[in-house]
């Protein structure tokens, strides 16, 4: 049978370096445990170009590794086409909200659900701040928020 019913989720933040690759991996990780990964085309991507081609934050990375969540990615910016091709469009902060609000209508055919991640929050910590310029508990923060909204959010969906 060819891809048949095939979900996608694009998790969006500034840099994508430090919160939507988080974000990505915990999501990969619930969907890979529930059998149900190849059901899905995850991936993450900026509103910026300040860290196009450059890999995770080096916290972000220790906060995975401490918690065995597998994340390898290379920072990108969010495309028309993914407006296209995305589901869901899930972002961490109202700027982030905005600027894909103002990117979707430049978008002729945009299908996507651009949505707070954190409104999937049962514990309704609607945002997921930047941790550019805080500390490891700051990155322990955006993990915690993350593994509650994206299990919230596969929940939704299977
Ligand atoms: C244009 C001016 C800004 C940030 C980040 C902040 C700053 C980031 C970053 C998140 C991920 C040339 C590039 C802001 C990656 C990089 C430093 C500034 C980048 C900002 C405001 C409040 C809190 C955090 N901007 N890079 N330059 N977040």
């Amino acid at each position: 049978m060819a891809e048949s019913g095939v979900r996608s989720a694009l998790f969006v933040c500034l840099g994508n370096i430090c919160r939507s690759p988080i974000a990505e991996a915990v999501f990969r990780k619930m969907a890979t445990e529930g059998g149900v990964v190849d059901k899905w085309r995850i991936d993450s991507a900026a509103t910026s170009t300040y860290e196009i081609g450059n890999p995770p934050d080096h916290r972000g990375q220790a906060c995975m590794k401490r918690h065995d969540v597998p994340m390898r990615h290379v920072a990108r910016q969010v495309t028309k086409e993914d407006f296209m091709n995305f589901e869901y469009i899930l972002c961490m902060d109202e700027s982030n909200l905005s600027d894909l609000n103002r990117k979707a209508k430049s978008v002729k055919n945009s299908r996507a659900k651009v949505e707070l991640l954190g409104s999937y929050d049962p514990q309704k910590q609607r945002i997921i701040k930047d941790p550019y310029y805080g500390s490891d508990e700051d990155f322990e923060k955006v993990y915690e928020q993350c593994v509650r909204c994206c299990k919230a959010f596969l929940e939704q969906n299977s």
